[in-house]
């Protein structure tokens, strides 16, 4: 097999002067390692990584990497040559995955087990967040060839599928550095996400696809069931409700780039509120809803304190109190 792909080392350089880690990394010495020769002129099947499974264990893995948002952008082939060179790896109790500070080396899995996640706050170590029989780590010490950011500890005996350096950097990090670098001032520049922590936003990047809607285009429609969260990165949209008096369509607002549609649905798992129509061409991040209540948790609370912001519109349109739920019927 032949993968048509050329791909270069660009991964940013920590010794650059202009060189901006992410925020939250740890800001340990460089590491010592030394980037692998990536310009890969070459057929990169000379150096495939195989490790052959089971069909049962291959069953495992594919369940494994379903919801692995950095493999998402890999094409069919790309997958295949990355699934092949993961590797089992039973990990017992008690047992440090990744130590931080150390130089990267594997990317992780989970297949089954639960980790925590623990990173340093001013000399202190924290648990941040709990791997449960799902999920993967391990990623950043790759991508930017800085030292593991946090420790990981199995607090149950796991199994992990390991991806090795060379194959994870040929493969995965170009797309995926691609898309976050794309989506990162964006996203840095929305209210609504200052509650996530910027790693969380890269995470949102990889979960994010843009979509494009021709100007008179219905995005979503009123009543429909909801399975998307919107975020405009182009162009104007209207929000429309019915009046359920005259069953007229009645200008809500108008939303421009950077503003988010869709959540009431996915939060109240209720039917759509309303239509949004798109008033000129218009590209949106969409989020699927397993996304959105992976990696959206923590802003929840704002997009629920909106509601009342829309209610009092509502009222103010039809000069009775309304509630966004009379809409639904
Ligand atoms: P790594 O290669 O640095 C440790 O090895 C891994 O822990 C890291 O990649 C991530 O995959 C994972 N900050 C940094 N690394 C994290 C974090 C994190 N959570 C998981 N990892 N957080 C920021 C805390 C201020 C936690 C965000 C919820």
């Amino acid at each position: 097999m032949t993968l048509s792909l050329k791909i270069e080392d660009n991964a940013p350089d920590p010794d650059d002067p202009d060189y901006v880690p992410p925020a939250n990394f740890s800001k340990g010495r460089r590491a010592s390692v030394s980037a692998e020769p990536l310009s890969m002129e070459d057929d990169i099947t000379n150096d495939r990584v195989i490790h052959p499974k089971t069909d049962e264990q291959r069953k495992r893995l594919q369940v494994a990497v379903k919801e692995i948002l950095i493999f998402k952008s890999l094409d069919q082939e790309q997958r295949e040559y990355v699934l092949d060179a993961m590797f089992e790896k039973a990990v017992p109790a008690g047992e440090k995955v990744i130590e931080l500070g150390d130089n990267g080396d594997f990317f992780y899995v989970v297949d089954s087990g639960k980790l925590d996640c623990y990173i340093k706050i001013n000399g202190e170590e924290k648990k941040v967040l709990t791997y449960d029989n799902t999920g993967a780590f391990g990623e950043l010490a790759l991508m930017y060839n800085t030292p593991r950011a946090a420790t990981i500890i199995a607090t149950e005996e796991c199994v992990l599928w390991a991806l090795d350096r060379t194959t994870f950097r040929q493969l995965v990090l170009l797309t995926t550095m691609k898309k976050r670098e794309l989506y990162e001032e964006f996203l840095n520049a929305i209210p609504l996400l200052q509650e996530l922590e910027s790693y969380e936003r890269m995470n949102l990047a990889d979960a994010l696809v843009t979509t494009q809607y021709k100007a008179g285009e219905t995005i979503i429609k009123q009543g429909d069931e909801a399975d998307s969260f919107f975020i405009i990165e182009k162009g104007t949209c209207e929000v429309k409700i019915k009046d359920t008096h005259t069953n007229e369509e009645v200008k809500l607002t108008e939303l421009e780039r950077g503003q988010y549609f869709g959540e009431l649905a996915l939060i109240y798992k209720k039917p759509r509120a309303a239509s949004v129509i798109a008033s000129t061409d218009v590209s949106c991040a969409v989020l699927d809803i397993g996304a959105f209540e992976r990696l959206l948790g923590p802003c929840v609370e704002i997009m629920q304190r909106n509601v009342s912001n829309y209610e009092s519109k509502l009222t103010e349109l039809f000069g009775e109190q309304l509630s966004i739920d009379d809409l639904r019927r």
